[in-house]
């Protein structure tokens, strides 16, 4: 897989050095080319130079902030995205970024992702590569603002890349961890079997591997239903309810 990330502050993703993604850079399983918006701010279209290498300007309408520019963008996402490249948009407007939408994203051939700030990218650079035929994607962390894609994209990078086949080291850890399967994980001890008072569930002593992976189950029906009732609709069969 080939990722590209376009930002005005492209230093931002030497997070994506360390961790395990680090690891599978090197493997090369994953390429990762990190750009400077600003390069292409240099000329504008007409040709002109701008010295200030602007990449905002201020809203049609009006309103508070500053919008990213169509024709910088065009500009980056011309020379990056490439044929059957997936453009990912972080935005907190976006469709919800999910576990499912991460697997599906993982088999993409290139992903470029679109780094806005202030108050976001001119609408129709989205509906230009949407025209162009390419697969494009607002997405959102969540329900809260941050100030721009950039974390966003980097917790994208690192849900995608660590689904990639042969990244992880245990295969089984990514098919029993929290969302593989609409649930939440179940609780995890390793020793001391007593620690300041709190023992283990006697059961994962028990060595009785049926009883366990039950519990197991409860534990995940249980915690899902108490911090994240929503996801439990489609669980209404499980145990433990
Ligand atoms: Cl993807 N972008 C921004 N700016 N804020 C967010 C977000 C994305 N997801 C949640 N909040």
């Amino acid at each position: 897989m080939r990722i590209d990330v376009v930002s005005i502050f492209p230093e931002f993703f030497s997070v994506l050095d360390v961790s395990l993604l680090g690891k599978a850079r090197q493997s090369e399983l994953v390429n990762v080319h990190v750009h400077d918006l600003r390069e292409w701010a240099a000329v504008k279209t007409d040709g002109t130079p701008d010295a200030h290498r602007t990449v905002d300007d201020a809203p049609f309408g009006g309103g508070a902030g500053m919008v990213m520019k169509a024709d910088v963008w065009g500009r980056a996402l011309d020379d990056v995205l490439q044929r059957g490249g997936v453009l990912v948009i972080p935005s907190p407007a976006g469709i919800p970024f999910t576990q499912a939408l991460a697997a599906d994203l993982a088999e993409a051939e290139q992903i470029a992702f679109a780094c806005g700030r202030y108050e976001g990218i001119d609408a129709r650079v989205a509906e230009h590569y949407e025209a162009k035929g390419f697969r494009v994607l607002e997405v959102s962390l969540g329900d809260y603002v941050l100030n721009g894609g950039e974390v966003a994209a980097a917790a994208m990078i690192e849900a995608i890349t660590r689904l990639i086949p042969g990244f992880m080291g245990n295969a089984q850890s990514i098919v029993e961890e929290s969302h593989a399967d609409g649930l939440l994980e179940y609780p995890s001890y390793t020793r001391p079997a007593s620690w300041r008072g709190l023992d283990v569930p006697e059961v994962l002593l028990s060595g009785h591997h049926g009883n366990i992976e039950r519990w197991r189950r409860e534990q995940q029906v249980r915690l899902t239903r108490q911090r994240r009732p929503d996801l439990m609709a489609d669980h209404d069969g499980d145990v433990a309810q």
